[in-house]
């Protein structure tokens, strides 16, 4: 029988796979499957004969073979069972299985918004804590603090399903410098307060992490859009030790020009703190949807230097309250420009190539950037405001780029930046652990449990 299906060659490899198991059997069932689909039914017998030989030789494996009778119709009915055929994902829409939401409750707009109860002790209570969980420090050794990177995107599904996608590679990134770098990470999905969506969203957010983590030294928003591009830049922790708040900006554009531009809310650290809240409560009342946000809108374009009219967003915000309230809370806020905690996607990705010829990972600056932050692209969104498909090949450049850095770890690089398609760059040994990889990003100092010096 099997010689009249298969020819003889092929029928004595089936008499072996038989004897070699079930599991050489299965592997089979998928080659027929595959090959039927490829060439076209009816050369190899009917599917029920096919079915018949194998379910001899296959007793538990009843729902696999099922699955394979079911879509194994034939002809040119084909395509239209795809979309009628319960088990394909092609027809399916998204929308079946997400509830709708519910209508929002109305708020009251004579209350004031706030972001929670208000805590004045937090510093004595934060200490309280600590002393009594001493296997929960906030410094992991002198000068390294426990960090916690936060990031995350909308609850729904992306405008385009490539959006998503590119959030996959964007999580991925952050992944692995905070492996690299003894980083723990927390990715949001919730909108945890319907009047703060948006850019808004990440404040509600940080103060309950904050409060719930007291461990947590440092916390280190970083948006989805944003990629690290040198996996082996170490935040200068020493530099920070008395500063509550660093962002990417420069003193003069922000308390002199009150440009807009002046700083970053992309990617920037907040000590855990009394002095966080604080800020966090100043920072708030121009966040909440609607009337509230569209007037706050006016007031920072009219206020700050370069900005276009929209709604208040929490970057304005930002340069408005320190432009305004210097005093208050200048003297804790470090504004970094010697690297690039956040670095515009605009003036460094055509320059990556040059990079690679000139310099090497670990710089962090112009000739090695920390972070490129594609502002402006919006890939999960319906409209950005740059042409979509500069956004898309740059942002694959720039994960291919930091990817090269975690990739060399393991003897690989991606074949061009634009690829994704990986070679190796070194052969395999039989001594695995006597290769030091070129960073020495396997077991780097800055992540080591403990340090003699
Ligand atoms: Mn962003």
């Amino acid at each position: 029988m099997l010689n009249r299906f298969f020819g003889p060659r092929r029928a004595a490899q089936i008499q072996r796979a038989i004897r070699n198991g079930k599991i050489t059997l299965l592997c089979l069932v998928m080659t027929v499957v595959v090959l039927r689909g490829m060439i076209g039914a009816g050369h190899f017998g009917t599917p029920e004969q096919d079915l018949g030989l194998i379910q001899s030789h296959l007793g538990n494996n009843r729902r696999v073979l099922e699955e394979v009778k079911q879509s194994s119709s034939e002809g040119g009915a084909a395509e239209k069972e795809a979309q009628t055929n319960p088990n394909s994902y092609e027809g399916f829409d998204i929308n079946k299985i997400l509830a709708d939401e519910e209508p929002e409750e109305e708020k009251d707009p004579n209350k004031p918004y706030s972001l929670g109860p208000t805590i004045s002790d937090w510093d004595e209570q934060r200490a309280k804590w600590l002393k009594e969980n001493p296997h929960f420090p906030n410094f992991i050794r002198p000068n390294k603090p426990r960090v916690l990177l936060v990031t995350g995107s909308s609850p729904k599904p992306c405008e385009n399903p490539v959006g998503d996608h590119y959030l996959l590679k964007s999580i991925k990134n952050k992944i692995d410098y905070c492996r690299l770098h003894g980083i723990e990470i927390f990715y949001n999905l919730a909108l945890l307060d319907a009047e703060m969506a948006g850019f808004w969203a990440k404040l509600p957010l940080i103060r309950k992490l904050l409060l719930s983590h007291p461990e947590v030294e440092f916390l280190w928003w970083m948006d989805s859009d944003a990629m690290f591009t040198d996996m082996a830049f170490e935040l200068p922790w020493e530099r920070y030790k008395d500063y509550n708040l660093v962002m990417h900006g420069w003193n003069e554009m922000v308390y002199d020009q009150k440009n807009w531009i002046g700083l970053n809310t992309g990617s920037f650290l907040l000590r855990n703190g009394q002095w966080a809240l604080d800020i966090l409560d100043a920072w708030a009342p121009m966040g909440p949807k609607g009337k509230i946000r569209e007037e706050a809108g006016k007031i920072l374009t009219r206020e700050l230097k370069d900005r276009p009219v929209f709604e208040a967003d929490d970057q304005s915000a930002m340069v408005y309250l320190l432009a305004t309230q210097k005093d208050k809370w200048g003297d804790k806020v470090y504004l970094e420009s010697a690297y690039y905690l956040h670095g515009y996607w605009g003036i460094l990705v055509d320059r990556y190539e040059e990079m690679i010829e000139n310099y090497h990972p670990g710089l962090g600056d112009h000739r090695w950037p920390l972070v490129t932050h594609f502002v402006g692209c919006k890939p999960c969104g319906k409209f950005g405001d740059y042409p979509v498909e500069r956004c898309l090949k740059q942002m694959d450049r720039a994960f291919n780029f930091g990817d090269n850095q975690i990739l060399q770890m393991y003897g690989f690089t991606h074949n061009s930046l634009a690829s994704r398609r990986v070679k190796r760059i070194r052969n395999e040994t039989r001594n695995p652990l006597e290769f030091k990889d070129e960073l020495g990003l396997l077991h780097p100092a800055f992540k080591a449990a403990n340090l003699s010096s």
